[in-house]
């Protein structure tokens, strides 16, 4: 058998996507609330363009979403049909802590999650819980300039002992920061940063990072000192960058972009900053805000294992006038060997094994995919059902890719949840109709619908699939 007994199959969703309830039990605002649907939300999202109120030009998606809030109960019976190991979720920080810096947290938002933590007990579903996807409270983000600020570190300790405190003995396993590595190419998503006229850039940015790693580290140590059994992860959006050909300069480009990303995932699991990236700040006059204790904190608090997005491969050439793939947030060049999906997105199954293989070289700690799936357009029948077997036939060919990389590479596995296992609000475009779900949900781009919940013929074969372990795909 290739995966391990215990191999944790499921989904995974995000808070601000799928919850909606933006104003319900005492929730505070955060900056995922405040993104558009429309053409603004790419500069917004960049953090290009200020934007930290709700105003009547612009539909705000994250607002309703799914209403998973009044339909978790619900949601989560869908997942435990379909054999539900695990399931992925981020907690709203805003639900807990509304204004970020309070002292004491909200009750009734720490009782919601308590609520959906004791139904998965109940169901034997194992939460794995990400601390923040993307969310960053807005009051955060007026008063301290959110993530560039070295009080961040303070707030999200609070959250984490908070946290751990409160749901120890219901939730084992943790992520710090949801894809880490967005910082650099959506700041304003991955840590609440709009930046002012005339800033340097980079400078900004690395400072965030450092203040995002440390925060890291700090929630790692208190993890594991409430509770030994606590796993605590980083996670990346990864997809190797291949280079375009043999040209040295591609193959350089190629291993330049990948540190790129790589570097965050270097401190949080090695422990300390990696030489590359030293000498690159240094090059670029940037001095991390570096402080005592820093150093050792991010040393002695490594994670424990290596958990990643995985949607497509890119690729890497130096001075390219080449096409780019449409849609994207990350840099990359169109491979000429690949289909794309409808939003551009490049499709490569062995890319998966490739980053897997990346990944467990590299760090030699176990890994989890925890995104990974087809954005696609579905399309509603008379009769009521939803035949996605385009998803189905990206899923196979990715988790039989995934299968070699354990079965024939060697590589510690420990699960895997796809993402946006119930369709949901998209962090990118803000859409409804990029569906990833295995469950329909009626709505539409618009905020439209029923909300009604609908199996999809992919609910059937990842139910075949859990079953089966991974053997009939
Ligand atoms: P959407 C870009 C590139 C790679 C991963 O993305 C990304 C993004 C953001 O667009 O984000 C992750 O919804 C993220 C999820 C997100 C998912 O990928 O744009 O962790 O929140 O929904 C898919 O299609």
């Amino acid at each position: 058998m290739p995966f391990r007994k215990d191999f944790l199959w499921g989904g995974a969703t995000a808070a601000n996507q799928c919850e909606g309830g933006y104003n319900l039990s005492n929730r505070g605002l955060a900056n995922v609330d405040v993104v558009p649907h429309g053409e603004d939300r790419f500069a917004i999202i960049t953090g290009q363009k200020k934007h930290l109120a709700f105003d009547d030009a612009h539909f705000y998606p994250a607002k309703e979403a799914i209403d998973m809030y009044h339909h978790w109960k619900e949601d989560l019976a869908l997942f435990a049909e379909m054999g539900f190991k695990t399931y992925r979720m981020s907690l709203a920080w805003t639900r807990i802590f509304p204004n970020g810096d309070e002292e004491t947290p909200n009750e009734e938002g720490l009782a919601f999650y308590e609520a959906i933590f004791l139904e998965c007990q109940r169901l034997g579903i194992e939460p794995l819980v990400t601390i923040t996807h993307f969310d960053c409270p807005i009051h955060l983000i007026k008063t301290y300039g959110g993530w560039r600020n070295r009080k961040m570190i303070d707030f999200y300790g609070r959250l984490a002992r908070t946290i751990f405190t409160r749901y120890k003995g219901l939730v084992k396993y943790w992520l710090t920061f949801n894809e880490i590595n967005m910082l650099l190419h959506a700041p304003f998503m991955g840590a609440g940063i709009v930046f002012e006229a005339g800033e340097n850039r980079d400078e900004v940015l690395y400072h965030a990072a450092h203040h995002e790693l440390l925060a890291s580290a700090l929630a790692t140590k208190i993890a594991h000192e409430i509770d030994p059994e606590n796993k605590v992860g980083c996670m990346l959006a990864a997809g190797d960058y291949y280079p375009y050909d043999c040209d040295p300069e591609n193959v350089f480009e190629a291993q330049k972009l990948n540190r790129e990303n790589l570097f965050f995932i270097d401190v949080q699991s090695r422990g300390y900053y990696p030489s590359y990236k030293l000498k690159e700040l240094e090059r670029k006059n940037i001095t991390l805000p570096i402080e005592a204790g820093d150093l050792a904190l991010l040393r002695e608090h490594t994670v424990d294992f290596i958990s990643f997005s995985y949607y497509s491969s890119r690729v890497a050439r130096v001075k390219s006038d080449a096409d780019k793939t449409a849609g994207n947030i990350f840099e990359s060049v169109a491979n000429p060997y690949l289909k794309s999906s409808e939003w551009g997105w490049q499709i490569d199954p062995k890319g998966l094994r490739i980053t897997m293989n990346t990944a467990y070289d590299r760090y030699q700690k176990p890994l989890f995919v925890v995104e990974n799936g087809l954005g696609a357009m579905d399309h509603l029948k008379q009769d009521g059902t939803i035949e996605d077997d385009y998803r189905i036939a990206y899923m196979a060919a990715h988790i039989a890719e995934m299968k070699k990389a354990v079965e024939i590479d060697g590589v510690d596995l420990l699960g895997y949840t796809s993402w946006g296992c119930i369709d949901l609000v998209s962090a990118g475009t803000g859409e409804m109709s990029k569906r990833y779900g295995f469950i329909y949900v009626d709505r539409d781009d618009e905020g439209h619908g029923t909300l009604k919940r609908i199996p999809k013929k992919s609910f059937y074969w990842y139910q075949k699939v859990i079953k089966t372990n991974g053997e009939d795909l």
